[in-house]
Parts: C-alpha cells; structure tokens; sequence
C-alpha cells in the first residue's frame, strides 16, 4: 500500500541568524531530522539533508539595531555559530547554506517573478502602520500589540507567539512602535498578495481528505486555518533588509521573509546539487519531508503550498512532522530573555557528551504535546540509562572477551533456550524500531534501541558467564559470541540516535560499515576477529554539574525579573471612597498548614482581633508552613468569603513578586494589634 519513493529530500526550518540555537529548535527540528536521514542513509536510501540559515526578515534588523551594527554583521556573526555548533552535535546537513546567498538571491527572485508574469499575485494598495519618530514603515515584529485571539499583550505583527496565531499586523489591539512604543500611523502603501483564497479548495483536497495519515497536532492545525477560511497574505514589505522586489514601481520593498525563507529549500538543494536538484523536487518518485515546530506550520502546509502550486512545476511535500515546543524548566524558551539551554555552549562545556543531549532530547522530543527539558532528567537519563544500561552493557562484554578470551571473538557453539530467548526477544527490533522512525515516533524508536541494550544486560545476568569461567569454557564461548553480536546490533541501532557513540562503538568491535540490514542479526562479528580494548562510551554526570546549570538559570530568572520589570501604568483614579470598600487589616498568623489535594495552597489560621478566621492563599510553593506561623499580614478583610479544595477562605492575604518570582506575603513592619485596620 505504501508508496515507495526512490528518493528523499529532507528538509529543516532554516533558523533565524539572530542568535545561536538552543534545545527547542534542537529537540523540535534538528535531532529528529538528523535521526531520520541517518537512518535513510544507513539502509542505504538515497537522501539529502538541506538546510541554511534564515538571514532576513525583522528579527535580524531589529537585533542589528539594538546593538548598533548592520543586519549583516549580526547574520555573519551567528551563521558562523549556527553552522558550527550543528555540526558539533553532528547533525549531518548535505548542505547549510544561507539566505543572503547569491544562489538564494536569483532563486526567490526567479521564483516571485514566475508568479507575477502568471498573474497570480493580487495587487493591493492599502493603510500599514509608520512610525514617523523612527521614520520607519512597521512590518511584522516591529509592531506590538494585543493578540485579539489569546489577549497577550506581546504579540507581533505577523504572529503571536503564545497561541500559535499568525496575524496581520492591522489586526493587533493597542498596536504599538517597537523600536520608539510610539502609537503608529497608518500610511497607503502598495503590496502583492498571495490569494490564499484561491488556492483553499486545492489545500482542503491535498490536506484534509489526502493526508490523513499527518500527525494530529499538523492536521488539526492546518484543519482550523482552512475551517477558518484562509485570506490573502501580503508576500512583499517596506523594508531595507531583504530582497528586493524584483519588478518596477516596488522601489524600497522587499520580498516577505516567509516568501522567501521556504524558497531557500530549492537554493540549498541547488547549491549542493547544481546538475541534479530538480529531481528532488519535481520528480514524483520523490518524497519531501519539512522538519519544522509548530509555529511553522502554517507556513509550510499552507502558504510554501500555495507558492509551489501557483509556481506550477514543484511537489508538495509528502509529509510535514511538526514537533510542539520544548520547556526549559517548566517555562517557555525564549532568546530575548536568555531563557535556552544554547548550543554552542552546552558544546563547550559538555565536551564529549555530544551524543546525551541528542538522547535526553530524543527522550523527551515535543513529538505529541509541548515537553519540558530539565537538568535533573538530563542527569538521571545520562546515569541511569546511557551510563548504566547501554554503557554498561557494552563494557561488560567487551571486558570479559578481553579477560576470558584475550580479546579475540569467540565461536559460538550449540545454542540453548536461554540464547535461544534472547535472540527471539530482539529479532523485531529491526522492524520495529524502523517503522517508528519512518512513521517519525523517534522517542519510540529510541526506547526499542535502548530495549535492546536491556535484553544485552538481562542476558549476562541470565547466564552468568562469570561462573560458568570455572566450568565449561565451551558454553561461555557460546555467551560472549551472543553477547558481542548484540553489541554490534546496538552500534546499528543506536547510529541514527548517538553517532558517536556508534562509531566509537564500531571502531572497539571492528564492525566496519554495516549496514541497516544486518539488525537483527548475530553473525556481524566473526569469531577469531578481534576487538578493541574498552573505552567507557558514557560517563556518570555528578550533582554538582547540574546544579551548576540550575544556578545559572536561576541567576538569568533573576536579572529578568530586575531587568524587565517595568511598573505596570497607573490604574484610573480611585478616590478615598472606593480605597475605603477594601478593608484592609492586620492579622497574626497563628497556625498553618498544607491544604490536602492542592500543591499551591497554604491554610492560614489568622488571630483578626475578633473570633479569628481561615484564609487560603496560593503561597504553598513559597513558604514552609511553620515559617509563617507568629508573622503579621495583611489581609482583605471583606473579601467575599470563598472555598477553596473544601476549604472556607474569609478573606485574602496581600502578596507581592520578589526579585526571585516568588511570592511574599505583606505585613507591618512594627508590631500592631490584630484587627487593626491599614489606612
Ligand atoms: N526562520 C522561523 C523560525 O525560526 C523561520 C523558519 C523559516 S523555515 C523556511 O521559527
Ligand atoms: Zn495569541
């Protein structure tokens, strides 16, 4: 049933240059895509791996104006530390190119051309926002406003990055100047557009009733746009970064990064395969597949579509695998706020352990629901599973080879149940185990690689070479063949996830290039061959590595919370009478206690001066019971009485954020008599 293709074309979500990469774009794009050319490769397939840094577009500007240099020193700057670092993970690209690249420059301006001389942009003049301080059209970021979708009061012009919605910049609610916070102007001016309308029927066909094998988050979404009804997207911009529109009367424009960003799939192809390219694009016995997070999915299952049917020549893709986000210790990952475990850094510090952070990454990839990255996983993962089973497990046979048989592979004689057990327990792996990366469940797929390494340990345990070393040296032949083939068969499986460790792993067992086909199989070593003495592929990680990480992200929470506070404005004019309604007053706390079922809320048992009274207050993550007990507070005294997890709360206790982000409670700072009313 299954098509097959004679060829794949993978594709990555080219990364803004306007930073280095951290982890979410790692776990969300970059990993995944890596494990799966990898193991396209590793059978033998013919595949490619494009990608390149995305240089345009208002992240670059605006980052370039912060700091007072052009567009183009940022994008050299972080090119550089992109490219390198992906290459320091190992993410094998065919090609990583730019956008600011000549190759690039005639492709999306070959490819706008096409579409203009068809007649398939619609022209249209119409009101965007100018700031006449800065002197400057605001496309895109450069324009903040509230999302009329999820009210955040941080979104962009072109997207909001909390719910997910693409926007136009007109439809923000208080839209504001990001570079002076002036309120804009709206001035006329000329644009082409991508009729989305025209193209929904052909989307609605190829998506909904053709692709129902995409992931649900991907279908889902692409689902609600078209339900929604798309609408025409301006693909040009007043801007001085970019490239420029290529025809007459569009002096000062530029292409929309979005217009061009996915046109630099077809350039890196190009640039990689001058004579060849156009096969994986157009040749139908070829399959594309975008990796990309899922604030790109519009943009590739939609409007990248929209382009390459309008264009007329080019495939659309076979199948989009969108990841959903990666938290950094329960919070969003953000590059303005420092809030990202980076690349380059982890690099640095992390030297050698390459390959963890591509396994805790694939461990915990955002393949189904947002998922949090955290340094205590990270650790325990390396600890208890790369360390103590995968690890483990090839030491154990390659050091009792080398105590029992000098290192050379022994012959395996007659087989018993037990080897017989093993060998049926991990026969599937290769099936299994490809089926979950073609079908892109790489965190299944990890888990039965790492199931292998199990059935490696419980086998050893199992037969007890170590005893049997006294007694019948014929059938401990027998166990540590079986045992070293398994290693072998973890070097495959492993090397689409852990490269290298894999090809360490190799190189110890002298496997050469085996190939995918041999999985499964336990004739990969010859016996008379033989190995390498041991290195130790993974090492224990110790707590204070981690916590060193964990301080340095605390001390970023810090400073942000220092730095970016800004006093919220001055709320409208409340007179003594309405100050008089709250009755604000001073209470001692005299007992206090966890509410049950409820990790946020703390009872207060509070002396008011009258008959005493109960207060619950969602401070339970902030103090230990017994700290407030003997405290003064203040208190809403005339708070409608409310229950909380069964819990009656007369009143509410005043709280305010610490440097910290933690919540502490307000109280007098002499002592005062319980009851006694603030003023
Ligand atoms: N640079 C957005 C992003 O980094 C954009 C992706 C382009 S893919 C063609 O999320
Ligand atoms: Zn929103």
């Amino acid at each position: 049933m299954e098509k097959k293709y004679k060829r794949t074309l993978v594709t990555t979500a080219l990364p803004y240059a306007n930073g280095p990469v951290h982890i979410g774009h790692l776990a969300g794009v970059y990993v995944p895509a890596d494990i799966y050319t990898r193991y396209l490769r590793l059978r033998g397939e013919d595949v490619i791996m494009v990608g390149g840094s995305d240089e345009h577009g208002v992240p670059i500007t605006i980052k370039a104006q912060k700091e007072g240099v052009t567009p183009q020193d940022i994008v050299d700057r972080y090119h550089k530390i992109i490219k390198e670092s992906m290459e320091g993970l190992g993410i094998s690209f065919d090609v990583y190119s730019r956008t600011t690249s000549d190759i690039h420059r005639q492709t999306a301006t070959e490819f706008f051309r096409t579409l203009y001389e068809k007649g398939e942009f619609v022209e249209k003049t119409s009101l965007q926002f100018y700031d006449e301080e800065a002197d400057q059209w605001l496309a895109d970021r450069y324009i903040i406003g509230t999302c009329p979708h999820c009210g955040n009061e941080n979104a962009y012009g072109d997207q909001c990055e909390a719910c997910g919605t693409s926007l136009n910049a007109t439809d923000l609610i208080n839209p504001h100047s990001a570079i002076t916070g002036n309120v804009p102007v709206r001035k006329e001016t000329k644009h082409w557009y991508m009729p989305l309308d025209k193209w929904e029927p052909r989307l609605r066909q190829w998506i909904l009733e053709e692709h129902k094998e995409w992931k649900p988050n991907v279908y889902g979404q692409c689902k609600s746009w078209l339900d929604g009804g798309l609408q025409p997207r301006a693909v040009t911009r007043d801007l001085n970064w970019g490239i420029p529109v290529p025809i007459e009367g569009a002096e000062g424009k530029v292409l929309y990064v979005w217009f061009d960003a996915p046109i630099g799939y077809i350039s890196n192809t190009k640039e990689l395969l001058p004579d060849t390219w156009e096969k994986y694009w157009k040749d139908p016995e070829s399959r594309i597949i975008h990796f990309i997070g899922k604030d790109n999915i519009v943009f590739h299952c939609l409007i990248f579509p929209a382009m390459l049917m309008a264009e007329g020549s080019y495939q659309l893709p076979v199948n989009v695998p969108a990841n959903e986000f990666l938290n950094l210790e329960g919070k969003k990952i953000s590059t303005s706020k420092n809030w990202a475990v980076w690349l380059n850094e982890y690099l640095e510090q992390f030297p050698g352990k390459e390959d963890v952070l591509r396994y805790v990454l694939t461990a915990n990839a955002p393949e189904a629901k947002d998922n949090d990255f955290t340094w205590a996983d990270f650790q325990a993962r390396n600890n208890n599973e790369l360390v103590a089973i995968l690890g483990n497990f090839v030491n154990r046979a390659m050091v009792l080879t080398h105590k029992y048989f000098d290192g050379v592979i022994p012959a395996a004689g007659e087989l018993t149940e037990v080897d017989r057990q093993a060998m049926a327990e991990f026969k599937d792996v290769k099936e299994t185990l490809g089926q979950n990366i073609e079908t892109f469940h790489f965190r299944e797929a990890l888990k039965d690689a790492m199931n292998l390494a199990r059935i490696g340990n419980k086998y050893l345990a199992d037969t007890e070479p170590w005893k049997l070393a006294k007694t019948d040296m014929a059938r401990v032949e027998t166990i540590m063949n079986l045992a070293l083939q398994i290693a072998a068969n973890l070097a495959i499986a492993f090397e689409p996830f852990l490269p290298f460790s894999a090809r360490k792993l190799r190189s110890m067992l002298g496997m050469g290039d085996v190939q995918w086909d041999k999985l499964g199989d336990t004739d990969i070593l010859a016996a008379g061959a033989k190995i390498e003495k041991p290195v130790l592929l993974f090492e224990k990680i110790d707590d204070s590595v981690v916590e060193a990480q964990v301080e340095r992200l605390k001390k970023i929470e810090r400073e942000n919370i220092l730095n970016n506070f800004t006093p919220k404005a001055v709320g409208a004019e409340c007179g003594y009478d309405d100050f008089a309604k709250l009755d604000i007053r001073v209470g001692t706390v005299t007992a206090c206690e966890k509410v049950k079922k409820a990790d946020k809320l703390l009872k207060l048992t509070i002396d008011d001066g009258m008959k005493g009274r109960t207060i619950v207050s969602g401070i339970a993550k902030y103090y230990e019971p017994a700290e407030l007990v003997g405290k003064q507070v203040c208190f809403i005294a005339n708070f409608p009485v409310k229950k909380l997890k069964g819990v009656e709360s007369q009143g509410m206790v005043l709280s305010a954020q610490d440097a910290d982000g933690r919540l502490v409670v307000i109280g007098p700072h002499g002592a005062v008599r319980p009851g006694v009313g603030v003023s």
